[in-house]
């Protein structure tokens, strides 16, 4: 749902270097970078502006988990000086508005078409190019292709019957209304308790007549501890972000986030306890990085997660609540760490009411409501905060073909596969920014996007200067990749729980972790590693297939 009405124009034919698909972070540095090379380039994008998954996402409480020196770009001093956050972790309205203020000053829009979903992208082994349409009926011919088409970008509805029958209002956190929502004496109910529903459920709290959490899965969730910044940290902040973006780049997470390399049994019980009682009172991600062991050890990772349950029990008041609160029986951190403001302290209100699906399942949607195994719930609104088809979904939502007609569909039709994260064999010049395989959800995505990108160009300059018209991963470097990716997957922990990581979350969809768990560092130097090599992983073709 955009803010306007789809604006008219007529279908395009053009003929660019490089088609970039998307508008968020990854995809507005990419065409970029790639326009400063001196290429032409062409972005389209299904939204009618900037931003990505913060221009869909607009859900009440909508606000990024990372810190905002994290998730910001660092490629251009002039932006970072320019801009100034107001708070630790920035709200979703702040963070479209950096998104535009990048787009504006980089004068990135003029080169997108908005409201335009790429529908097909075929590689053309004639011309040695890809072929793309869209939904307003262009076609765009390009020599190289960049999917930057987000981790997370295609919502996953859930599978219980009846969605079409409530009569009441329908929400989607991840397609949320640009108009104003007013939750004002409504009964409301909400579905999901991922990252997405434990923002929503405090504010909206505060304004609803009633609130029902349906909750599945409980999720662990820290206490996020915001903050406004103050002028003085921001100048320090602006003086030292060289050197701040210098260690984001060379560490584990690709943040400036503590870690630590001391295992959780290497110092006494007492101490343990305070640690992360030191960790929970400072909020935020801190948490994460109290022990080196945390997900490679399931008895230290037990622990953790059982000093977590016993913050859930002090705080929320009745017993029965707080105990279907506490997750159970998936290690602590194995989905995705969520922080909170308020989330634990919102069942303590006597108008919020948590409808535990594990005891009463969901048996569809009705006229007036939701049905469980308990009875009807009646509802005015229903928000579904249900999740995305995460990593491989985006591009295996249209159709995607490179040599001799194979299709990602069918490729990735057992999982997805893939160099690096940003290329396939068999798909030449077509690249991925923070796809499969790379580290992606397990990583800063921004300074992923900024990497991957950097790489991306880094080989398309090699390509242009040495007369090489196109380039793709061997079979063999990409099986050998998916080797290390599945070793590493092997070790940790965040492949043991069900959840958008490992592919569970959708029907039908393969389970395995398509995600590289060897730390951002790691992977960068695997990246450079394959340059340094001459590409020696990579199949280059000078001529075009059928040419003299
Ligand atoms: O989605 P999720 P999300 N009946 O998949 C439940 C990013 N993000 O949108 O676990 C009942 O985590 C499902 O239950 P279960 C972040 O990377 C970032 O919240 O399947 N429940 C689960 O509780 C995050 O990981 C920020 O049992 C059903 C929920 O829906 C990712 O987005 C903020 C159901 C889905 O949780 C996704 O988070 C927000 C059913 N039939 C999100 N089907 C930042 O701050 C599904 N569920 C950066």
């Amino acid at each position: 749902m955009t803010s306007t009405a789809q604006t008219q124009r007529t279908p395009v034919t053009l003929t660019v270097d490089a088609l970039v698909v998307g508008a968020g972070f990854g995809g507005m540095y990419a065409l970029h970078r790639l326009r400063e090379m001196g290429l032409s380039v062409v972005g389209v994008e299904t939204g009618d502006n900037v931003g990505g998954v913060w221009y869909w996402n607009r859900y009440p409480g909508a606000r990024c988990d990372l810190m905002c020196v994290d998730y910001s770009y660092g490629f251009s001093d002039e932006i970072q000086q320019e801009w100034t956050w107001s708070e630790q972790f920035a709200a979703q309205p702040e963070i479209l508005a950096y998104a535009n203020f990048v787009a504006d000053k980089l004068d990135l829009r003029r080169d997108y078409l908005f409201e335009t979903r790429v529908e097909s992208a075929v590689w053309d082994e004639g011309a040695g190019k890809w072929q793309a349409t869209t939904n307003r009926g262009d076609h765009i011919t390009a020599t190289y292709c960049i999917m930057a088409t987000g981790p997370l970008s295609v919502p996953k509805d859930p599978e219980f019957p009846g969605l079409a029958d409530f009569k009441g209002e329908l929400l989607r956190a991840a397609k949320w209304p640009h108009t104003p929502v007013s939750f004002a004496g409504k009964r409301v109910g909400l579905v999901g308790t991922g990252s997405s529903g434990i923002q929503i459920v405090p504010v909206v709290a505060e304004e609803a007549a009633e609130l029902h959490v349906f909750q599945r899965t409980p999720s662990f969730t820290m206490p996020m501890r915001n903050t406004a910044l103050e002028p003085e940290y921001v100048v320090e902040l602006k003086r030292n972000y060289q050197a701040i973006r210098a260690v984001a780049r060379a560490s584990h997470l690709g943040g400036v986030r503590p870690v630590t390399s001391r295992p959780f049994f290497s110092i006494t019980p007492a101490q343990r306890k305070q640690v992360m009682e030191d960790g929970w009172a400072r909020g935020g991600l801190d948490f994460l990085g109290l022990f080196s062991d945390l997900l490679t050890n399931p008895e230290a990772n037990e622990h953790v997660a059982e000093f977590v349950r016993g913050k859930i029990g002090e705080t929320v008041k009745d017993p029965v609540v707080a105990e279907k609160l506490k997750p159970r029986g998936y290690p602590i951190f194995a989905r995705r760490p969520c922080l909170d403001t308020n989330y634990y302290e919102s069942f303590n209100l006597p108008h919020v009411h948590l409808q535990d699906c594990l005891e009463h399942p969901i048996e569809r949607v009705t006229e007036k409501g939701i049905l469980t195994s308990a009875g009807e719930v009646e509802l005015d609104t229903l928000i579904l905060a249900t999740g995305y088809d995460g990593l491989s979904g985006a591009l295996m939502a249209f159709d995607v073909r490179g040599r001799d007609g194979a299709s990602v569909r069918d490729k990735w039709a057992g999982g997805a596969r893939s160099y690096l994260g940003l290329m396939m064999a068999g798909f030449p010049n077509l690249f991925m920014v923070c796809g499969p395989n790379g580290p992606a959800a397990l990583a800063n995505i921004v300074t992923l996007d900024e990497q991957n990108v950097n790489w991306i160009c880094a080989l398309i300059d090699h390509m242009r200067a040495s007369g090489i018209r196109t380039a793709e991963p061997t079979q063999e470097a990409q099986d050998d990749w998916m080797e290390q990716v599945f070793a590493l997957a092997e070790l940790t922990l965040v492949s043991k729980a069900n959840t958008w990581y490992t592919g569970t979350n959708v029907d039908g969809k393969p389970r395995g972790l398509i995600m590289y768990t060897g730390g951002f560092m790691r992977y960068n130097e695997a990246c450079n590693a394959a340059v340094q090599s001459g590409y020696a992983s990579l199949r280059f073709g000078r001529e075009l297939v059928g040419a003299a």
